[in-house]
């Protein structure tokens, strides 16, 4: 397929007293070549910048609407995010223009249908300096500006006096204003009826992303980096969704979830011994919840070591017969694991990993270490050329089916790196010495043999002068993680890979978890993530709290990684992390967690219990969430599916569908789940009431199948009971339910089909359904990819029907006839093949 709509402009070095950024002239471009499918040109630096650092002197610009690069300064190692594959486009095809002024050097991006310009750098000169990179793009006023997450504040970002800082950090209570646990940095810019673009630069340098004005009113957005290269590519759109399907494409399409993990998950912090985890297992079944997974979080382990079990709370049997129990039920257990790895003589795990020096060093080559659970520990090098096989060999080892505990996924968490040494000196270079002499692991040397990419040298790795806006005390890059001078075994440094931590974390575990077993689809958790952290891994919002704010603001880090940061497998920790949670909340937040794809209640062992079972009103409320959400977990995993394959997402704001609806953009309460369902929670502190907006298109009740008009307004319910959620199926659409719930997935899969037709403006209605097997890594054939069609008076089922399946359509019922009556065409119909009706 074509990709005309990627721009890339990779702004590298060629090779190259502290003055103020006001004066800094900027750059000419010389040399220029052009041909179809590239620009090339030098930047000489016009005089003399050094605002924070060193000048750059001599750039290298490559605009290509496709090549390949190899330049020195340092760029994300193609392993840890792949580059899109050249593909020829050429500047006429690309639907975007570039241009670019000479002197002093600055360029525009246009739309070429439209002549929108979408980036214009003329208002400031570039900074390009070996510690600090600025670049400014004008915005329109009052401009629609989303995405670069990772952050807990508004969906449509603020547009003055707003920095966006992207330096992954443990962050508890998810600040607001602040670096979170992830770096995105990518965003959209919605125009409205002129379209939506993205632009996307793929730097993991630390940054700080401004939004502001300056005094004449212009918009503007600017990026101050510590390092790295501009590299950025520009997503054309027009349409939004476009957008989030050109982003999955240059940063990697998201892994597709086993089926079961789209299940009701329980999880906390705090559950002292195995048998308090039986006893929860016991008490959902006896309460009539389903539950589909119980995690471990690190109370399973012995001394809050990786690949342990407590040798009296959590004895490997009892473990081991939990694990038999849940999956003789049909239900899933995983368990977390922490990336700092105790630094202990009698532990094998670190001794293993010692012995293929798998750990980051210091610089008088000993294991580099800090603090963690565990207490004292050193933490994995995921560049080493060791550390996959030694991942690998420790998951296979404590992970094996028969002799160890036989877990369905693995969650990795405290990877930013988060490290609790508050100082910057926990150690002792002395203690370092005595320590490895004592136990025969020799101090070695680093792996800094000088590779390209490896980043400029003699730079300040520990304190740059440009400080980003890093929220953790003392605002040191290095503050509460890992050294960022360590250099990394490929000679890179984490000053540049900092960001990549975790998600290398967590590619390293899926990679371990298919050499366990190549054939079937890994789960992993992450809390840490980068751009393309969706290839791997699944993500939750880290720990928030028990509190009305924490239950609005999940909805706006949905729309954020769903539509905008392609890892559509995330949700919240349902009825929140820290604190106690009470019981309206929790049970409006049953119903709310239920119509976010990953679902899991978890809180911290600081906080009282609040398993759904607790209380009546949430039991109740939550039986009937996870009733209605199992009946429609194929309409969820048929989304999860299509962004697997081409990056739609499964959740995203209204203004994706209504594009021309200036009263959507801003709204971050509602959401889209697929292309079908309007979810519209209870927003307000202990409400019964909800106003909520309609788009001027035709709506159904969910619940009672009655239209509605939408009207562009705002309408509202009173007396939504606490097991009540508003939700309505926009007209157009066709969505596949299971005709029961069950008390696990699996047993949900044997049910049928009840199919529901939701005609629109005219008439006429469009749905999907993907089957499969819901495990395999590979489905080959045996898949099921069907199209449902509705004219007006025919209903036809179409597709491929490679998934043997028993299971039928009982029904479709059709939506929206003449007096607002439904009408019911009785089946069955089976699913290996297509079949119609004219009504
Ligand atoms: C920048 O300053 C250095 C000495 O400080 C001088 O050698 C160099 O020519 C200056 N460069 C420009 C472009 O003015
Ligand atoms: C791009 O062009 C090169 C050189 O003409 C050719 O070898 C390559 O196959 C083309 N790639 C694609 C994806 O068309
Ligand atoms: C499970 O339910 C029993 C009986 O209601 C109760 O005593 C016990 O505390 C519950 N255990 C947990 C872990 O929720
Ligand atoms: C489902 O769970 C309920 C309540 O725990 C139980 O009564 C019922 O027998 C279970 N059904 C199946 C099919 O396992
Ligand atoms: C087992 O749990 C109890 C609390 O229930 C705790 O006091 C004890 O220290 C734990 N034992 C071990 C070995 O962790
Ligand atoms: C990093 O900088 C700190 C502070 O100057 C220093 O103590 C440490 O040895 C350095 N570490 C490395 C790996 O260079
Ligand atoms: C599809 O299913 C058939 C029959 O169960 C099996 O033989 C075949 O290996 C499967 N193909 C793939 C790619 O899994
Ligand atoms: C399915 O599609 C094929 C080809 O487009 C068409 O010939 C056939 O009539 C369709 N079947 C139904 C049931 O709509
Ligand atoms: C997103 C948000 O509101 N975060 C707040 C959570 O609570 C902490 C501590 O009370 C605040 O510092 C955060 O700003």
């Amino acid at each position: 397929m074509a990709v005309p709509w990627i721009a890339s402009l990779v702004l590298l070095l060629a090779w190259g007293a502290w003055g103020q950024v006001e004066q800094c002239p900027g750059y000419e471009a010389i040399n220029v070549l052009e041909a179809d499918s590239y620009l090339i040109a030098d930047l000489v630096l016009i005089g003399n910048c050094s605002s924070h650092s060193d000048d750059i002197e001599n750039l290298r610009l490559l605009v290509e609407y496709q090549t390949d690069t190899d330049y020195q300064a340092f760029q994300i190692q193609e392993h840890v995010l792949p580059r899109p594959k050249s593909q020829n486009a050429t500047s006429s095809t690309s639907g975007l223009q570039f241009s670019f002024t000479q002197s002093p050097f600055s360029f525009t991006v246009t739309r070429a249908s439209t002549g929108d310009i979408l980036f214009d750098t003329a208002d400031t000169p570039l900074i390009f300096e070996t510690q600090y990179v600025r670049l400014r793009t004008r915005l329109p006023s009052n401009p629609n500006i989303y995405g670069l997450g990772e952050h807990s504040d508004d969906f449509r970002l603020p547009t003055t006096k707003y920095t966006r800082t992207l330096w992954n950090a443990e962050s508890p209570m998810i600040p607001a204003r602040s670096n979170l646990y992830g770096a995105h940095p990518v965003y959209f810019d919605h125009r409205g009826k002129s379209g939506t673009h993205g632009v996307f630069l793929l730097s993991s340098n630390g940054m700080d992303i401004k939004l502001d004005a300056t005094d004449q009113g212009q918009q503007y957005l600017e990026y101050n980096a510590i390092g790295g290269v501009l590299d950025f590519y520009f997503l054309a759109g027009p349409d939004p969704a476009d957008v989030s399907k050109q982003y999955a494409e240059v940063v990697g399409l998201p892994a597709l979830v086993p089926y079961w993990a789209l299940g009701f998950h329980q999880c906390k912090y705090g559950y002292k011994k195995i048998d308090d985890v039986a006893q929860v297992v016991a008490n959902y079944s006896a309460a009539g919840i389903p539950l589909e997974t119980m995690w471990g979080d690190i109370d399973y382990m012995d001394a809050k070591r990786d690949f342990t079990t407590n040798p009296v709370n959590y004895t490997l049997d009892k473990v081991q017969q939990l694990v038999r129990n849940l999956h003789n039920n049909g239900q899933h257990y995983v368990q977390i694991l922490d990336p700092g790895i105790h630094r202990a003589g009698d532990y094998s795990t670190y001794l293993r990993g010692a012995q293929k020096e798998v750990f980051l060093k210091a610089d008088d080559g000993s294991f580099y270490r800090g603090i963690q659970w565990p207490g004292e520990v050193v933490w994995p090098d995921w560049f080493h050329p060791n550390t996959q096989e030694w991942w690998t060999d420790e998951i296979k080892r404590f992970y094996d089916a028969n002799s160890g505990v036989n877990v369905d996924g693995l969650w990795v968490d405290m990877n930013e790196a988060s490290n609790m040494c508050e100082t910057t000196s926990c150690f002792t270079s002395a203690s370092a010495q005595t320590w490895t002499t004592r136990n025969g692991i020799g101090i070695t040397k680093r792996y800094a043999d000088p590779i390209p990419f490896q980043g400029v040298p003699n730079r300040d790795l520990f304190n740059p002068k440009y400080r980003i806006q890093n929220h953790r005390p003392t605002g040191d890059i290095s503050a509460n993680t890992l050294y960022t001078n360590i250099t990394n075994a490929d000679g890179t440094h984490q000053y540049d890979t900092h960001n990549l931590y975790g998600t290398m974390m967590a590619t390293a575990t899926r990679n371990a978890l298919l050499s366990r077993n190549p054939n079937l689809r890994p789960f992993v958790l992450t809390r840490s993530t980068f751009a393309g952290a969706g290839r791997v891994a699944a993500h939750w919002f880290g720990d928030n709290a028990s509190r009305w704010d924490y239950y609005r603001i999940t909805i706006r880090q949905l729309l954020s990684f769903a539509s905008m940061h392609a890892m559509p497998f995330v949700g919240s920790d349902v009825c929140g992390f820290n604190e106690r949670a009470q019981e309206n909340m929790c049970a409006r937040w049953a119903l709310l967690g239920a119509f976010q794809p990953f679902y899991r209640n978890h809180a911290d062992t600081s906080a009282p219990p609040q398993e759904f079972y607790l209380w009546p009103s949430v039991t109740q409320a939550a039986k009937k969430a996870i009733d209605t959400r199992y009946k429609l977990l194929d309409y969820m995993y048929t989304f999860l599916w299509k962004a697997s394959t081409d990056g739609t997402p499964i959740a995203s704001p209204l203004w994706f569908f209504y594009p021309s609806d200036s009263n959507t953009f801003g709204i971050q309460t509602q959401w889209m789940l697929g292309d079908a369902l309007l979810i519209s929670p209870v927003v307000e502190d202990d409400s019964q009431s909800v106003n909520f907006y309609l788009p001027d298109d035709i709506w159904y009740d969910f619940w009672t199948f009655k239209q509605i008009s939408g009207g562009g307004q705002m309408h509202r319910l009173d007396g939504v009971k606490w097991d009540e959620i508003p939700v309505h199926i926009r007209g157009g659409t066709i969505l596949a339910m299971r005709t029961e719930s069950g008390n696990t997935t699996s047993q949900v899969r044997s049910k049928n089909f009840r199919v529901i037709v939701a005609p629109g403006r005219d008439g006429t209605a469009r749905g999907e359904l993907y089957l499969d097997d819901g495990v395999s890594l590979d489905v080959g054939g045996n898949r099921s990819e069907i199209v449902f069609s509705w004219d007006g008076q025919a209903f036809t089922a179409n597709g491929t029907f490679g998934y043997e399946t028993d299971v039928k359509v009982e029904r479709v019922v059709i939506l929206g006839g003449e007096g607002g009556e439904v009408k019911t065409e009785e089946g069955p119909w089976g699913l290996r093949g297509g079949f119609g009706f004219r009504l």
